[in-house]
C-alpha cells in the first residue's frame, strides 16, 4: 500500500514539475484588435530588410460592420529613430471595409548604407474600441547582407 502512495506521489510530482516547467506559450496567440463586437484585426511582428518598405499584414476574422471601421495607426521610435530609418506616421487611417479579410499597411524604410545593428520600432493600431495593438517592426542592415 505504502508503495503505491509513494508511486502516485512520484506521478503527480512528475506531473506537476511538466506544468511548471513547460513555459507559457510566448505570442503563441496572435495579439487581437477589437474591431466590432464579433470582429478582430490581428497581426504579427514584422522583420523588414531596410531597403525595402515593410508591409505589416493584417487578417481580419469575423465580421466587419456595414458601416466600416477606422483604424488609426502612428509609428513610436524604439531603438530605431525617425526619420533617419524610416518615415513616421502619425495620423495613417486605414479603413475596413464589410467583407475584407486581409489588408496591410507599408511602412517606408530609409536605407542608409551604413552598418548598423538591426533596430526596431513600433506601430500601433486603434480602434477606438478596446486596447490599442501594438507591432513591433525589426529592421534589417541590409550592409549585412
Ligand atoms: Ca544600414
Amino acid at each position: 500500500m505504502r508503495r503505491i502512495v509513494r508511486r502516485l506521489g512520484a506521478a503527480a510530482l512528475t506531473v506537476l514539475t511538466t506544468i511548471l516547467l513547460v513555459p507559457a506559450p510566448a505570442q503563441a496567440a496572435p495579439a487581437g484588435l477589437a474591431c466590432g463586437s464579433d470582429c478582430w484585426v490581428l497581426s504579427k511582428d514584422a522583420i523588414c530588410w531596410e531597403t525595402e518598405q515593410c508591409p505589416i499584414d493584417l487578417v481580419i476574422k469575423g465580421k466587419i460592420g456595414k458601416g466600416g471601421v477606422a483604424v488609426r495607426f502612428w509609428t513610436e521610435d524604439l531603438r530605431a529613430q525617425a526619420p533617419d530609418d524610416y518615415e513616421p506616421v502619425k495620423e495613417g487611417l486605414l479603413e475596413l471595409v464589410e467583407g475584407d479579410t486581409e489588408r496591410s499597411i507599408t511602412l517606408r524604410l530609409v536605407a542608409d548604407g551604413v552598418a548598423e545593428r538591426d533596430e526596431t520600432l513600433r506601430v500601433w493600431l486603434t480602434t477606438g474600441l478596446g486596447e490599442p495593438l501594438a507591432v513591433t517592426v525589426t529592421i534589417l542592415d541590409a550592409e549585412k547582407r
